[in-house]
This record gives C-alpha cells, sequence and structure tokens, in this order.
C-alpha cells in the first residue's frame, strides 16, 4: 500500500510531528484521516519507538472510544497511520466555541473518557497525553482518543505479584515501576481536563515552561469561577500532588459528581443522548476542524514524489486484517 491510493482532500491537523489530511481511499471512495509522520524529525528526536509504539497501541486496544487503524505504511521520507474521520471536530476546538460547560454536559464527557481510559489501563497502557487536541468527537457527538505516541505498556508486574525470590531485585522494581501507581498519571491529566471544561482555563498557566513546571509540582488551582461542590471535589481529588492520594478510575466512579449516573454501561452502548450533536455535511465535511488547516489552498502534498520504502519492516501493514 502507499500514498497514491488515495487522493488527499484537505489538511485538518498540524503538530510538531507532522500533518494529518483528510483523505479518500480511491477504490473504495472511503474517507480516512491520514495521519503523517515526518521521518527526519522522528530521526532527530530519536522518537522511532513513540511511531511503534503508537502503532503497537492502536492495534491492540481496539475500543468505540479510540480511534481506529485500517492501514500504516511508509515512503523514503514519511511514516504514515490511516485512521478512521471523526468528523465532529475534537474537544479542544468545541471548548473554544462553548466556553464553558454546562455540569450535565461535563459528566458526559468524563464519563467516556473514564470508559476508554479504563480499557486502556486493562490492557495495561498508560495513556499518558489525556488533553483537549486528543479528544475526538465523532459523529454520533461520542469521543475517540487520538494520539498514543507518548503511551506506555507497563510490563514491569506489580511487586507483590513479581514470581521467585526478590533477593537481589533493586528497589527501583519494586516501588518506582511495580508500585501500581504509573496509572495515577492518567487521572491527574483527567482533573485538569475537567477543570478546563469548567474553568475555560487550564489548571496551570505560565508562558514560560520552567515556570509552569514549578506550578504543575507545587501550587493549588484557583476555584474562583461558578462550580458545584461535587465537581469541586472531583476535581481538587485528582489534583492531588502525590499520586497514592489521588483516587484510581474505580474510585471517582463512585464520587458525588456522578452520583444521578444510574448506568455506566449505557453510554458504552450509545444510548445516552451527547450533549452536542455535531453538525455535519457529508462525509467529507471539515467544517468542525480550525479554518488554519482546513483553509490552506495549497497544501503541501505529504508524499512530495518520494518512494514507497521498508526501512522500517515492523511498521507497514493492513492493520484491518491483523
Ligand atoms: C481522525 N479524525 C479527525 C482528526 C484526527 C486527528 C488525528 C488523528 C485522527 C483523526
Amino acid at each position: 500500500m502507499d500514498i497514491k491510493q488515495f487522493s488527499m482532500l484537505r489538511l485538518i491537523g498540524k503538530g510538531a510531528y507532522g500533518q494529518v489530511f483528510l483523505a479518500k481511499k480511491k477504490d473504495t471512495n472511503k474517507v480516512y484521516a491520514i495521519k503523517t509522520l515526518k521521518k527526519k524529525e522522528i530521526d532527530k528526536k530519536k522518537q522511532a519507538q513513540h511511531v511503534m509504539m503508537e502503532k503497537t497501541i492502536l492495534n491492540q486496544a481496539k475500543h468505540q472510544f479510540i480511534v481506529s487503524l485500517s492501514y500504516t505504511f511508509q515512503s523514503d521520507k514519511h511514516f504514515y497511520f490511516v485512521l478512521e474521520y471523526c468528523a465532529g471536530g475534537d474537544l479542544f476546538s468545541l471548548l473554544r466555541v462553548k466556553r464553558r460547560l454546562k455540569e450535565e454536559q461535563i459528566q458526559f464527557y468524563a464519563i467516556l473518557i473514564i470508559h476508554a481510559l479504563q480499557f486502556l489501563h486493562t490492557q495495561k497502557i498508560i495513556y499518558r497525553d489525556l488533553k483537549p487536541e486528543n479528544v475526538l468527537i465523532d459523529e454520533k457527538g461520542y469521543i475517540k482518543l487520538t494520539d498514543f505516541g507518548l503511551s506506555k505498556i507497563l510490563l514491569q508486574e506489580k511487586a507483590d505479584s513479581i514470581v521467585g525470590t526478590p533477593e537481589y531485585l533493586a528497589p527501583e522494581i519494586l516501588t518506582q515501576n511495580g508500585d501500581g501507581y504509573d496509572y495515577k498519571v492518567d487521572c491527574w491529566s483527567l482533573g485538569c481536563l475537567l477543570y478546563e471544561m469548567i474553568a475555560e482555563c487550564p489548571p496551570f498557566i505560565s508562558e514560560q515552561r520552567d515556570q509552569l513546571i514549578k506550578l504543575i509540582k507545587t501550587k493549588q488551582p484557583e476555584y474562583n469561577f461558578p462550580i458545584s461542590n461535587e465537581l469541586k471535589d472531583l476535581i481538587v481529588s485528582l489534583l492531588q500532588k502525590d499520586p497514592k492520594q489521588r483516587p484510581s478510575l474505580m474510585e471517582v466512579k463512585s464520587f458525588a459528581f456522578f452520583k444521578n449516573v444510574e448506568d455506566w454501561q449505557s453510554y458504552l452502548t450509545y444510548k445516552v443522548i451527547p450533549p452536542f450533536l455535531p453538525v455535519i455535511h457529508g462525509p467529507e465535511d471539515v467544517s468542525n476542524f480550525d479554518t488554519e488547516f482546513t483553509q490552506q489552498e495549497q497544501f503541501g502534498s505529504p508524499s512530495d514524489g518520494s518512494n514507497s520504502d521498508n526501512k522500517f519492516p515492523g511498521f507497514s501493514g493492513n492493520n484491518s486484517q491483523q
């Protein structure tokens, strides 16, 4: 498979990594989001393992709230991920348009995200990159998580399940990775996301990276905006600096903020009416994506005339048939 089998329709996203295009597969007319990664950037940043991690996770973690991967291939200049297209945009754009969400709307997205994260955690996957830009909205108004380049698969068993005698095991094996608290990073990010949905801004803000890191480590966020005690209690718990104090996703579900939720499972089967149904005019509509990208008339073709290439033999493949 190569990029010539697709007509590139529009640019819909851009990041440090590369670009995301809306594309149509010529033989089936099916539209996809194709994420392209520049090999040059990847070599430079020694991020080849992130690319492989993303592929491994997308192949392994099949769930209705996680973007599905149809194909992967590469040219001499790029890696390509052919992903399902979510025409509703992302939570970042939604938050920009709607500003502050109502608490029942926040509850809806929180439940979907908790379902997705819980699924990942059962697969021993830590997402590590939960943020509004990575929460896509599908045509049903439900979510799909994307971007697993920073994720981690836990291979390390918990200390108490390591078989054999631990006499020669280093202490960091018994504590740092094996303490079962690694998953709590996703609980922290969930706290940040809930905060931003109600406060209109993230809990910690600074233009300077060093200062931002200091704030994250030491500052208690402010709550000088309208918020219920129940939501505040949940966010305060999730934003505890000590991961051991932070509730697990299982514990989060019994917080008072969710007390009116009768059936968590009904969200998995799309039985709950979403707070916002995206307006989508046909399968190729890109109007829910930022015009900064979609209005670019001339987008640089990601093929760049480069040739199909398989220098990373584990990467290319038809994922729907694996
Ligand atoms: C799917 N649909 C829309 C946008 C996307 C961005 C990144 C990855 C997948 C996507």
